[in-house]
């Protein structure tokens, strides 16, 4: 479904004035408000084909109407997504759920939504009905070689398909690891990943990069073979230049300080990309901002501060993706106040006075550190960020547009109310 461009205009006209004076308010406290505003535009987060139907739980899952039934629905929603926010630029893709028949028109699709192909994902952690041996008892660490085989294989076969669609990196996350003491050897383990990890690396195309996605737990509940940062840090150096660490924000053991890790991996080089979420307890793949805001916000103050000390581009050079389930909401709407908690977070982060506070941690003045970083974090910039997507064609507050364009019901009114999304 192509909304119509007219409709976004016509539903901008009427919030416009009353934008105009929150804008004006908030610029007037930004001293570089364009080059802010530019940052904002350029910065594109993907959306995995995965998240775009109800994702549910191991208990039950409760369907909404309208999901996409096909790899072209599902694009045809993140261009939904993208008219609407003009931030969410690209897909990821997991294969073999979203396995692309005809590479060649998949891509046109996708760029006729003005959307590029994001990293690629592998799928070791589940068998697929057609596949000769089991993944029960891990993948790239299996003990028998014949397994890590077809593990390391069917890597290169997501490779091939990232290539036919215009990807330039893989995603490597592996459910590998241990339910009980004993039950593995931690050094064969690590060995047999490491050297699997390696053979898919020898295929990785030139200018491809890996990204090797940790988590502390889960499926496996006693040890993960790619348990933490340490780990995924580890396989990511002996593997070499091209190889990175992922960071999901759901992955890591509770009061874990996600700000220290990013701002260590993008010092050493090595921080590859992200998988945003939010969560109570341990991979709850929430809305993005719904539960720990301010932690958000001070994991984007440690990236711009990261990135630009390294003088990275903070649109390009990481990998950028949402990584999150909706059991509860409209999965669409979901995607939205993710992509906007996100784009807060980083305008936000923006307006930290960076040199102010080079000069208050020099002097030790801990209390106009924190004054320092509250201040950007307390201002409002949501005037900001609408200004942003104002400018780039999209529209001023996305939520309230999806609602009253009435974009579901047109979605439940093309595929049906019983619809049901494939994949997750
Ligand atoms: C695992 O929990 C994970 O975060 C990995 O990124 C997977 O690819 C994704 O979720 C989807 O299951
Ligand atoms: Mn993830
Ligand atoms: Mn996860």
């Amino acid at each position: 479904m192509l909304l119509e461009k007219y409709k976004i205009e016509e539903f901008n006209q009427a919030g416009l004035a009353e934008h105009k004076r929150r804008f004006d308010f908030a610029a007037s406290y930004v001293k570089n408000i364009d080059e802010v505003l530019q940052k904002l535009i350029d910065f594109q987060v993907a959306i995995p084909s995965w998240a775009l139907g109800t994702g549910g739980t191991r208990f039950g899952r409760f369907a909404g109407g309208g999901e996409p039934r096909s790899l072209e629905e599902k694009i045809e929603d993140v261009g939904l997504l993208h008219q609407l926010n003009r931030s969410s630029g690209a897909i990821s893709l997991h294969i073999p759920w979203d396995i692309p028949q005809n590479p060649a028109a998949i891509k046109a699709l996708a760029a006729q939504h003005g959307l590029k192909f994001d990293a690629v994902n592998s799928n070791t952690f589940q068998d697929q009905p057609d596949q000769k041996l089991s993944y029960k008892f891990g993948s790239m660490q299996h003990v028998d070689k014949a397994v890590r085989k077809q593990a390391v294989d069917h890597n290169i076969e997501v490779i091939r398909h990232g290539i036919e669609l215009g990807s330039e990196s893989l995603t490597v996350w592996l459910s590998d690891g241990s339910s009980f003491p004993g039950q593995l050897n931690f050094r064969k383990a690590f060995q047999n990943t490491l050297e699997s990890l390696q053979e898919v690396y020898a295929a990785l195309p030139d200018n491809w990069k890996m990204f090797v996605e940790y988590k502390a737990f889960e499926p496996n509940f006693y040890s993960m073979s790619v348990g933490d940062w340490g780990q995924s840090y580890l396989y990511a150096s002996k593997l070499g230049e091209k190889a990175y660490t992922l960071v999901d924000l759901g992955h890591h053991l509770p009061n874990a300080n996600i700000e220290q890790i990013v701002s260590l991996l993008l010092m050493e080089g090595k921080l590859g990309g992200f998988h945003f979420n939010d969560s109570k307890y341990g991979d709850d793949d929430l809305t993005v901002g719904s539960v720990k805001p301010y932690q958000l916000f001070l994991i984007f103050n440690e990236l711009v501060e990261g990135m630009d000390a390294r003088g990275m581009n903070h649109a390009t050079d990481l990998g950028w993706m949402i990584d999150a389930s909706h059991n509860v909401k409209d999965p669409l709407e979901d995607l939205l106040q993710s992509v906007e908690a996100i784009m807060i977070a980083y305008t936000q982060a923006l307006l930290v006075d960076r040199k102010a506070l080079a000069e208050a941690q020099q002097a030790n003045d801990v209390v106009r550190c924190q004054e320092i970083l509250q201040t950007a974090a307390r201002t409002d910039v949501r005037a900001i960020v609408a200004e942003a997507r104002l400018r780039s064609g999209g529209a001023l507050q996305t939520l309230q547009a999806f609602r009253q364009l009435e974009l579901r019901k047109a979605l439940i009114g093309e595929r049906g109310l019983k619809a049901v999304s494939t994949g997750l």
